[in-house]
């Protein structure tokens, strides 16, 4: 009992003082390329990683990998025996070595890789872990799978980037040992597809999502239905994705998510922690789903599919009981399929309809999306409802009203368009991707903050941020990642890393070592001058 005190108390000294020592251990050095006029930021003995963590200090020596190396786990339940399966999968191909998994835990040595839930480790939270590199072993604790899983991620970054490669290769497994305290400062750390524009494979959403893991990404917001596509098949309006999804933007090839597929995608975000947001973006942005239900219409009248880039044109018809059938119908397929807790209601741009009768429309599917045991999230007009205190509000163009909603209680996932919207072009000369909200180069997806648009006092009304991706000008999975990557890691980086440690040229030095994972992993990326890229 005295031993678990003190315990405690030096984890809590650990945790308190540690950003203070952190700040006076680890000044850095500013160099100079010789190459070019950029500056990096070396922090010499800081771990490169992104997001940056809370607490990281640097003990001295190395660890190394070997061939004889195992997993070991404690408990042996399933959530750890996946964690310990999916490291197995990330470090087997390129290493070569078995990295079998074993439950007789043993004392930590021998170049083992020791994964652990201390159930008395409360203060981590569910998703904070403690690693601890030393010369003999990797030791990853957490109170949750979920700390595990992204504690995980931590190691894969500290080992060198060939770790990633699909097959062998001869290099030194070695990590520079250190203690790492770590845990996320927002619990909503998203990212959003737009698959209603162009519509993209289970496999392909899949890569994506996998790659976001990396990053401590935890919410995969799909933006399933749109003007331009309907994808997702619900079986009591069968229309809406064999008819309305048959096309895309341009009148490109449309396509549609069987629910098994919608399910597969589900459980694939699961088995990697990140939670899986459905849209049914209404009542505006529905030209696919009128054009597949003649009844959906106030004149009875079906229109044409749409192939073209014009937003806020059409709406569902909300005096007619019908609607709300169909809405019920579509909530409750999704709902039954859906095992997070949020419904994403759309609600953006429903340009042909005066406030108050938006608003009751709002509140109306509030309802039903509680029927049927979810809650909701909308774009940011839906502040306009009375919405529940449970209900989150999305911000993204006026972003200046969030302070008044988090004044009023609401609970905001920040999404600001200038900012973070994936589809804004990085500079006049990309050739994909939009302007709207101005050119997004990778500094500016850094430097701002979440208090910028709250006051501090209303700061625990923000449930996080989140970045997400237009499609009208993005056709396959190689433009989504050259629009994604680096900026996500932006993202990724303000949602779960403290204030404190927010500094761009400190972020552009971890963020060049990136560039040679993405290569090795086959994924593409938009090659930004602002980065010095280290091959
Ligand atoms: C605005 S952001 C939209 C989308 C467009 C996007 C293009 C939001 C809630 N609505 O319908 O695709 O701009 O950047």
């Amino acid at each position: 009992m005295l031993y678990k005190n003190i315990k405690k108390y030096i984890y809590f000294l650990i945790v308190l003082t540690a950003p203070v020592l952190f700040e006076q251990c680890g000044a850095g050095k500013i160099l100079t390329s010789s190459k070019n006029e950029h500056e990096i930021f070396i922090n010499d003995n800081e771990a490169k990683i992104i997001p940056a963590p809370v607490y990281d200090k640097y003990t001295g020596t190395i660890f190394s990998l070997t061939p004889s190396a195992k997993i070991y786990i404690d408990p042996s339940s399933l959530p750890i025996k996946k964690i310990a399966l999916y490291l197995q999968s990330k470090l087997r191909p390129s290493t070569g070595y078995t990295l079998d998994i074993a439950d007789n835990f043993p004392n930590l040595l021998y170049g083992n890789i020791y994964l652990s839930i201390i159930s008395s480790d409360s203060a981590l939270g569910s998703e904070g872990y403690k690693l601890t590199v030393s010369k003999d072993s990797i030791y990853l604790r957490a109170f949750k799978p979920e700390g595990l899983f992204r504690g995980v991620q931590t190691i894969r970054q500290l080992f060198p980037s060939a770790i990633e490669s699909s097959s062998k290769r001869y290099d030194n497994w070695n990590i520079e040992s250190r203690i790492i305290i770590d845990y996320p400062r927002y619990r909503w750390r998203g990212a959003m597809l737009d698959v209603a524009r162009h519509f993209f494979s289970v496999k392909d959403v899949e890569k994506y999502i996998d790659i976001l893991a990396l990053y401590k990404i935890n919410v995969f917001h799909i933006h399933l239905t749109d003007d331009q596509g309907w994808r997702i098949m619900i079986h009591s309006w069968k229309n809406l994705a064999e008819y309305g999804g048959s096309t895309a933007t341009g009148g490109d090839p449309g396509g549609y998510y069987t629910q098994k597929d919608f399910s597969e995608i589900v459980d694939y975000a699961k088995d990697r922690y990140i939670n899986i947001v459905p849209e049914i973006d209404m009542p505006a942005h529905t030209n696919a789903a009128l054009a597949s239900y003649a009844v959906l219409n106030c004149d009875g009248k079906a229109p044409h599919l749409y192939g073209g880039t014009n937003v806020g044109f059409c709406s569902l018809c909300l005096d007619s009981p019908i609607t709300y059938t169909f809405l019920d119908g579509v909530i409750k397929e999704l709902a039954a399929i859906t095992p997070g807790n949020y419904i994403h209601i759309g609600g953006d741009e429903a340009r042909t309809l005066a406030i108050p009768k938006y608003a009751g429309f709002i509140d109306k599917v509030e309802k039903i999306v509680h029927k049927y045991g979810k809650k909701v999230i909308g774009w940011e007009e839906i502040r306009n409802a009375k919405v529940d205190s449970g209900t989150i509000v999305q911000f993204w163009a006026n972003s200046n009203l969030a302070k008044a909603a988090a004044k009023a209680g609401m609970k905001l996932v920040l999404s600001p368009a200038s900012k973070i919207y994936l589809d804004m072009k990085y500079d006049s000369t990309t050739t994909i991707g939009q302007n709207w909200a101005g050119y997004v180069t990778v500094k500016t997806a850094y430097d701002w903050d979440p208090l910028d648009f709250v006051d501090d006092s209303t700061e625990k009304n923000i449930v996080g941020v989140e970045a997400p991706l237009w499609t009208e000008t993005i056709k396959t999975l190689s433009d989504i990642e050259y629009m994604v990557f680096p900026r996500i890691l932006c993202a990724a980086e303000i949602g779960w890393s403290q204030k404190s440690r927010k500094n761009w040229n400190d972020f552009a030095a971890r963020l060049s070592l990136q560039g040679s994972r993405w290569n090795i992993m086959g994924v593409n990326y938009y090659k930004s001058k602002e980065i010095n890229w280290i091959k």
